[in-house]
């Protein structure tokens, strides 16, 4: 392959910004999908404004987005298939003599061949997209420079909202071979949606830092940075000493001034980034942190800029902020929503009225309309997204961009348990924490992945989907990289999903701004806690006050009770189903059985004492 000519001959003007990278990794990586997808024309990122209007522009030229009523907003639809991770045909393309456990792979040359197969001539006709982003900022030892190709106006889109450039980092890379790379075409399309979605694949080469996205259109399987992205980071991390996690980062802001910066793990569709974004606090990053230790403290930073944030349910009383930069002017991309006559767009659980009919993500929609299964169609879909710019949000916090992170203060694990845990809770110390608490999030499947939802499943860190290690490898890289810090941030789980015997929620979905701030009162010793089999749970006085303070309404010792009682059997269930899963594991760290053993104990000792179900006043 003659590299250069390839290069020159389709790219034209286009070529000097691939010239001042001095990559040949770059350029042969790009000249072997030139003469693989054979597109029509090439197109380069290099993060002027001029090429971020190009995308906008063309993204609406070529119809993969439509413009809506309000300025700068646009909308984007994907099959009626494609409204989520695909984790069935997500794989690691595993090489002759690895051994990757339980994770979904297939041979690579299997798989390879598979994948080249549908990129073959993929992009005749259209242009080819090649793009230089950052994960994180520029110039910080956190960040991981990217190079995407795809021929999607609306991926490519996408990520300069999502994204920093990456150009200026590919310009000083000292190890010119160290990047991400990730391929992606849409495939036949049919009404601008991806056509062949029994041809989805999303393989993964750990090897190469290579990941392979076909026939789709959900960024969740195409945006390169999110997801694909993650898993090559968790194994770089893992085999290094730092962390790559499906973590939000905020700031709590407490007494006198005092910033408190948290991070919190939670599965896809359970509150994370509407606490990222709560009213009172600021926002650093909703969906993806790396940890590293920076003199003997554990620092993160956003290694994204903009959020693509689960829309359903988002209304201007419980997601007052996004809610006003939703409905406001500003660059807005709106994925399967519903969109009536006005060119307005419609989600569930929006303020005002359902449109009585509109376009959506099946067609024209009208109450009622079913699909070929005979399910009714919603009038969006559950995991219909909008993607935004951090820095629109009018609670961006100050550090967005700081290449050196910020000082985590706290680490929150949440998940969708109906039944077993409390609102919130301090663990013991570091391990008790990652063990009892990340180690062992359980939650209820959501629309964020194609399948059934609702069933329990156990998802350590909320990782799990994007783990690229053994899991045992997983927790213990955790478990190790808080105990080499001169000091490790207290750990917390959150739980808001937990419902009374009536099956109602216990919760108003603004409580979790109280959580917040009790826990940043906590870390800083200004509140004291009650002692359970589990860990730690806050008196009901501090909690009035802080409900009286933050939501200006009374909280009674009822509502205490029910939520805060300590649940024995439903506790001790949950521990039994978490040691099964980890002797069933690869590579489970000692430490794991160490804690779920005294956890155990505890339950059992603290049953015997005061039976089934412990009310808060009886352990203090
Ligand atoms: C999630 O589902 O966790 C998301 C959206 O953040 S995506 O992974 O892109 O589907
Ligand atoms: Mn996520």
């Amino acid at each position: 392959m003659d590299v250069e000519s390839t290069l020159k001959g389709k790219l034209g003007s286009q070529y000097t910004k691939l010239e001042k990278l001095k990559n040949p990794h770059v350029n042969e990586f790009i000249a072997k999908y030139i003469l693989h997808c054979q597109p029509d024309s090439v197109y380069v990122f290099d993060g002027s404004a001029e090429s971020v209007e190009y995308f906008r522009k063309k993204a609406v030229e070529k119809g993969e987005e439509k413009p809506l009523a309000m300025e700068g907003h646009t909308y984007h639809f994907e099959n009626y298939a494609d409204q989520g991770r695909d984790t069935k045909n997500t794989r690691y393309l595993l090489p002759e003599g690895w051994d990757l456990g339980k994770l979904n792979s297939i041979p690579k040359k299997e798989g390879v061949a598979e994948v080249m197969g549908f990129l073959k001539d993929s992009m005749k006709g259209r242009e080819m997209i090649v793009a230089f982003f950052s994960l994180g900022p520029e110039d910080s030892i956190f960040s991981r420079s990217c190079l995407q190709i795809t021929d999607s106006y609306y991926v490519a889109h996408s990520e300069t909202i999502l994204y920093r450039s990456g150009y200026q980092n590919f310009l000083k890379i000292a190890d010119k071979k160290d990047f991400f790379k990730f391929v992606h075409t849409a495939g036949e399309l049919e009404n601008y949606v991806s056509k062949n979605i029994d041809k989805r694949r999303i393989y993964i080469d750990l090897e190469e830092n290579t990941v392979y996205s076909t026939n789709t259109q959900y960024a969740g399987n195409t945006v390169g940075l999110k997801k694909l992205a993650l898993r090559l980071a968790i194994n770089q991390a893992c085999h290094s000493d730092w962390l790559a996690e499906h973590m939000f980062i905020m700031a709590s802001h407490g007494p006198g001034g005092r910033k408190t910066y948290l991070t919190g793990a939670f599965p896809s569709a359970c509150g994370k980034t509407s606490t990222s974004m709560v009213r009172g606090e600021t926002i650093v990053g909703d969906d993806i942190a790396y940890l590293r230790i920076i003199d003997g403290k554990i620092r993160a930073v956003n290694v994204e800029k903009g959020i693509f944030g689960i829309i359903a349910d988002v209304n201007s009383r419980d997601d007052p902020v996004i809610y006003e930069t939703l409905t406001s002017p500003g660059e807005v991309i709106f994925s399967n929503v519903l969109i009536d006559d006005t060119e307005t767009p419609y989600w569930m659980g929006k303020d005002g009225e359902c449109p009585k009919k509109g376009i959506n993500h099946s067609g024209q929609w009208t109450p009622g309309k079913k699909d070929k299964d005979g399910k009714e169609i919603t009038p969006s879909h559950k995991n219909a997204r909008y993607t935004v710019a951090i820095s629109d949000l009018k609670n961006v916090d100050p550090e967005l961009d700081n290449p050196e992170g910020v000082e985590v203060g706290g680490v929150i694990y949440g998940g969708r348990d109906s039944d077993t845990t409390v609102p919130v809770e301090q663990a013991f110390d570091w391990v008790h924490g990652i063990v009892t608490k990340g180690a062992a999030i359980e939650s209820e499947t959501t629309a964020a992945t194609i399948g059934q939802e609702g069933v329990r499943k156990i998802n350590p860190m909320s990782n799990i989907e994007f783990v690229a290690v053994a899991i045992g490898d997983y927790v213990k890289a955790n478990i190790d990289f808080g105990l080499n810090a001169e000091k490790q941030p207290m750990i917390f789980s959150v739980n808001y999903f937990l419902k009374g015997k009536d099956g109602k929620y216990l919760n108003g979905k603004e409580d979790k701004r109280v959580w917040v701030k009790w826990m940043e009162l906590k870390i800083h010793g200004d509140v004291k806690a009650i002692k359970t089999p589990t860990g730690y749970i806050p008196h009901y006085a501090d909690l009035k006050k802080l409900f009286t303070e933050v939501m200006k309404r009374d909280y009674s010792l009822e509502e205490y009770n029910q939520q805060f009682t300590i649940r024995i059997p439903e506790l001790l269930a949950k521990a039994g189903r978490i040691e099964k899963y980890y002797k069933e594991t690869k590579n489970t760290p000692e430490e794991v059985f160490t804690e779920l053993t005294k956890q155990k104990e505890r339950l059992l000792e603290y049953q015997k004492k005061h039976g089934d179900y412990i009310k808060p006043e009886q352990l203090v």
